[in-house]
């Protein structure tokens, strides 16, 4: 930074900060990563300039030669990487995005059918605080009680009595695979669309590590900064047949202009996420998050669905006896970064967080192994089992700091 700390010495001192925080803690926020560092130039860039109402070729601001061409990059590079009939990378984040698909073919009160969010969906799948339960019908499926995974022939006749006009698929917080063929066949026989939000899960799907929803679903939303390793914002992804739609959802619907900087990021990692290191990386993240489960597993802890074929490990900390707050403030008083998360049990007993939600992309990213794995699950026991003994969390925070030290993010 040459300029910032002339001009704003505060920040530039909580910036310094928080890269120290970055590169001496552990990352286990399932919603995060640790980005290239041409993405953080190009955000960073001269980009953040120009003012884009519209789409290329067609905006209402001059001066839109270059960044025209960078977001028609954008477009066909999010086409190429996931075989997409049409792409709009303007969204400024999944929300927006969801909003913007929900607007394209949706009247106010329409019907929709989505995944109960303490039962892995998300926020913006019509859950009461957000504006998408205000707008239209929301009805939610739930996973089965024994296996705490989607109960399809459960979607199934809900959504044959309950007739929505759109199914949505997807989740934040589920760490299974989702049979999206099944997901179209329900949405086909009742006429609903089939809406896939791959927010947490797109930069697996990328890299073909997992399957893809793209072929089954109508529209695909997803963000850029999870898994996918880049930049901030949203895409839609869509039929051809549902573009011109999309677009106007988009702009003028849900947005003004868009951000060209967070646009050229997005064309950015589509460009690399086609190269060997960011597949490898990827892998890595499943291989990890395996890893992380059976490690806890046999220290004991009882893992959501009893397992992972994503980035997230989902842990019942009441199988512990402990807390999710209690849970996520130990292990940030050690370094190691997680977020405690509602899971499907705790529907019966209202007000328990038991959940601790903990992802392996950044980890996966910085390079670490199964090896590092077993290291973590230690750690992560160690500061459990520990929570009011300040000796032996310090000794943890030593060794978290001692493993950052080995994979450093930036070198
Ligand atoms: N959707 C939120 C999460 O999963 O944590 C943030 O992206």
């Amino acid at each position: 930074m040459l300029h910032l700390p002339k001009d704003d010495p505060a920040i530039a001192r909580l910036i310094e900060k928080e890269e120290k925080r970055i590169e001496t803690t552990l990352d286990l926020i399932a919603a995060e990563n640790h980005v290239p560092l041409s993405i953080l130039e190009a955000m960073g860039s001269i980009l953040n300039t120009k003012t884009i109402e519209g789409y290329p070729g067609n905006r209402f601001h001059a001066g839109c030669r270059y960044v025209d061409e960078i977001e028609r990059l954008a477009i066909s590079r999010a086409k190429l990487l996931f075989g997409a009939e049409y792409a709009n990378v303007q969204p400024h984040s999944g929300t927006s995005a969801n909003l913007a698909v929900f607007f394209s073919v949706l009247e106010l009160e329409d019907k929709v059918l989505a995944m109960s969010l303490p039962h892995g969906g998300h926020l913006s799948h019509g859950h009461r605080a957000s504006l998408t339960s205000k707008c239209f019908t929301f009805q939610h499926y739930e996973v089965d009680r024994e296996t705490e995974r989607i109960d399809y022939e459960s979607v199934r006749s809900i959504a044959e009595e309950f007739r929505p006009k759109m199914i949505v698929v997807g989740a934040s917080s589920y760490p299974r695979l989702i049979d999206y063929e099944k997901m179209a066949h329900i949405a086909e026989d009742i006429s609903a669309y089939l809406f896939t939000d791959m927010a947490h899960i797109g930069g697996l799907v990328a890299a073909k590590v997992i399957p893809s929803p793209v072929p089954f679903s109508d529209f695909v939303s997803f963000t850029c900064y999870k898994t996918m390793m880049g930049g901030r914002g949203g895409v839609i992804l869509c039929k051809h047949r549902y573009g011109s739609k999309i677009d106007r959802a988009v702009f003028p619907g849900c947005q003004g202009t868009s951000a060209v900087n967070l646009i050229a990021a997005k064309a950015i990692i589509f460009k690399l996420a086609q190269d060997p290191q960011f597949i490898e990386i990827q892998k890595r993240t499943v291989a990890d998050a395996v890893s992380l489960a059976n490690e806890l597993a046999a220290r004991g802890y009882r893992i959501v669905t009893g397992g992972t074929e994503n980035h997230q490990v989902i842990v019942d900390l009441g199988s512990k006896g402990i807390i999710g707050e209690i849970g996520e403030d130990t292990l940030e008083s050690v370094g190691i970064i997680t977020n405690r998360n509602v899971i499907p049990r705790d529907v019966q007993t209202r007000g328990t967080v038991s959940g601790l939600r903990l992802g392996t992309a950044a980890v996966s990213a910085r390079g670490m192994g199964p090896g590092e794995m077993k290291e973590i699950a230690e750690l992560i026991d160690e500061a459990l089992i520990n929570v009011n003994r300040k000796n032996v969390l310090d000794q943890v925070a030593q060794e978290v700091a001692a493993l950052c030290r080995k994979f450093p993010v930036y070198g």
